[in-house]
């Protein structure tokens, strides 16, 4: 049962696409205060609380305080309270009874998880206007119960984005790869080693000055001509579109916005000005139809040349500073020469640069014209990625109908689902955020959001091998599987490594679980379910999976177990009913292990990856292939559990 409640006058943020009517009476389960200034209740003893999405620390997000204000965060420790995406969904459940919160809210919303009070979930939106959706369910079983409440709430907010096959295949990508050549050497390096590989993706060194929708004429002199020589090769090039648009004279799509209107304004009416990777930039103002229209109409350029993936970054939207409040930083550290500073005039100084970039103040400088409405773009600032993606996602719709075009996001809000998917942003190479980027997965389909990963290896710092091999091997079912890797870091495509084989072994294992996770996914994506779910989604009435945060159900039919810290030759595994355990070493080279309900250590070599298959299901083996276009998903050997 759904209920739905309105509170002040709210932003339509088009989460959900048809609103059930709003209820009468009182708020249940949870207590209002003040208008809806902040919405609470009690957590008991056993309550887990799953969701919100893209955040940091576990599944079960009691403990700490999060706050919805999408930004370019690049540290993701465990005190980060914003990431790029608001998500604000919650399950809170028990053995007893599972209740689904959904803030509909586009400003700043805090969710103190029991922070302030162990015992006391506490909802506060910055701003009282917003829609509140409960959504419980009539099943007796706590699993059930779960998966129904999750399943009522997406089919709420409308069935999640459709990627092509390709999207499931191999992605190497890296900040850096500059030319045609340097792009080639990749797809030979990999073609040489037996890898299969799908995609390469190009970051904004493809760009002439980094503008959109441009491409370097000088490293890549015939770009549709490379596009299509690398399709013919099975590889997909998924070129970066970033939020900013370049202000220059003469280009054009610079111009077109500008002469149409068509940019974020400032509280002055001029086109709001910051500077990005471009130099200075204006913002697409993805709040209006039109501009929304325009702006994704401008991919037709490279759909032209024959792309069909993009990833969409800085979408939060990011700033590295703007102008003015440069200028006015400069005038101020002027002001500190010649004088006696003390230490506490030298954090001042210090500061003076250290918060220009994404400004709170830049963000209430900004304006949107929601087809005919101004808003302050702070009140909807988590809407930004989500409509620039929808701007993209509706046109791909259009232009090349469903499931034709890769398209994820960095920032996003509930809604975005519908256009595209995500990846979690810059994480670096720590062994936590292996561990966290499954965590993650969860409450990201809770969201919606099913298609989605994590830069495989960590993106910032220098990774290791044994931390690649672990990254790929835990990720063996991640929909997207992409190795991406920041300017300057140690270079980790897997030629590069020792251990040539294993890398080998484990991105082939990968081409022949596709049939699966592609078959999976379908289903969660149709029947509005999950594709990566908690275990307590499956087994309700055990008190033990409550606990579990780092194994995790994918699909229906197995169960993953995977080894996230470093020097570990294996881990202990909880299974939940008698399960076969499969250790692969590569999808032919495997062996088969009845375990028993419990407690079970088991070993996991470098090279190794294990599935679980749960009693009574059966897992589909495919055959790898140089890439998914050449996967015959017919030709399947079935290992049974
Ligand atoms: O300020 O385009 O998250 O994946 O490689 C950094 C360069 C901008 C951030 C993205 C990352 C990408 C990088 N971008």
């Amino acid at each position: 049962m759904i209920l739905r409640y309105l509170f002040g006058h709210p932003f339509d943020t088009e989460a959900v696409p048809n609103k059930p009517a709003v209820s009468d009476g009182p708020v249940p389960y949870l207590s209002v205060e003040n208008d809806g200034s902040s919405l609470s209740m009690t957590l008991s003893d056993d309550d887990v609380v799953y969701g919100l999405g893209e955040t940091v620390r576990g599944m079960n997000k009691r403990g700490w305080i999060y706050v919805s204000y999408n930004t370019d965060e690049f540290l993701h420790t465990e005190t980060t309270k914003s990431l790029y995406a608001s998500q604000n969904f919650l399950l809170v459940t028990n053995g007893l009874r599972s209740l689904g919160i959904f803030v509909d809210c586009p400003g700043e919303v805090t969710f103190d998880i029991g922070y302030t009070k162990m015992d006391r979930l506490c909802i506060r939106p910055a701003k009282p206007d917003f829609e509140l959706y409960l959504v419980t369910s009539a099943k007796m079983d706590p699993a059930a119960a779960r998966r129904d409440v999750v399943h009522h709430f997406r089919r709420l907010i409308g069935k999640s984005y459709l990627p092509p096959l390709f999207a499931f295949g191999y992605g190497q990508s890296r900040w850096g790869y500059k030319s045609e050549d340097d792009v080639e050497e990749v797809a030979d390096s990999y073609e040489r080693m037996g890898v299969p590989l799908d995609a390469i993706y190009l970051d904004i060194d493809y760009m002439d000055h980094f503008k959109d929708f441009t491409v370097n004429e000088e490293t890549f002199p015939d770009f549709p001509g490379f596009v299509s020589r690398m399709k013919d090769r099975g590889i997909h090039l998924v070129p970066i579109i970033d939020a900013g648009i370049r202000k220059e004279e003469g280009y054009c799509v610079y111009e077109e916005g500008k002469k149409n209107g068509y940019f974020v304004k400032d509280k002055d009416g001029k086109d709001f000005t910051a500077a990005v990777w471009p130099g200075e930039v204006c913002f697409p103002d993805v709040l209006s139809s039109r501009a929304r229209q325009w702006f994704g109409s401008q991919y037709d350029v490279l759909l032209d040349a024959g792309i069909d993936g993009f990833w969409n970054d800085m979408n939060e939207p990011s700033i590295f500073y703007t102008p003015e409040r440069l200028n006015q930083a400069i005038r101020n550290v002027a002001g500190y020469e010649g004088k006696d500073l003390d230490v506490n005039a030298f954090m001042r100084l210090r500061d003076e640069m250290g918060t220009l970039s994404n400004n709170r103040e830049d963000y209430r400088n900004m304006f949107h014209d929601a087809d005919g409405t101004k808003v302050c773009h702070d009140d909807v600032h988590n809407l930004f990625g989500f409509n620039m993606t929808r701007a993209a996602g509706e046109h791909f719709l259009k232009a090349c109908g469903e499931g034709k075009v890769l398209l994820f996001s960095r920032s996003s809000y509930i809604g975005m689902h519908r256009y595209g998917g995500v990846w979690t942003g810059d994480n670096r190479t720590w062994w936590s955020h292996l561990k966290l980027s499954l965590q993650q997965q969860p409450a990201l389909n809770m969201a919606g959001f099913l298609y989605s990963g994590s830069d495989m290896g960590g993106f910032m710092d220098d990774t290791t091998e044994d931390l690649m091999l672990r990254w790929l091997s835990a990720s063996l079912f991640t929909p997207l599987y992409r190795n991406h890797a920041a300017l300057g870091t140690r270079q980790k495509e897997l030629y590069r490594f020792p251990h040539r084989s294993w890398f080998e072994n484990l991105v082939q294992l990968r081409y022949a679980l596709i049939p699966y996770i592609y078959a999976q996914f379908r289903k969660a994506r149709d029947d509005d379910a999950m594709y990566f779910a908690p275990l307590s989604f499956f087994y309700g009435n055990d008190e033990r999976v409550m606990q579990i945060e780092d194994q995790l159900m994918a699909g229906e039919d197995v169960m993953i177990a995977p080894v996230v810290e470093q020097n570990k030759k294996g881990r202990m595994v909880y299974l939940p009913e008698d399960m076969t355990l499969v250790r692969f070493r590569s999808f032919e080279d495997y062996d088969t292990v009845p375990l028993a309900k419990g407690d079970h250590y088991v070993s996991c070599a470098l090279n190794e990856a294990l599935v679980f298959i749960r009693k009574g299901h059966v897992l589909p083996l495919g055959v790898p292939a140089a890439n998914t276009a050449e996967l015959d998903l017919g030709n399947l050997t079935q290992i049974r559990g």
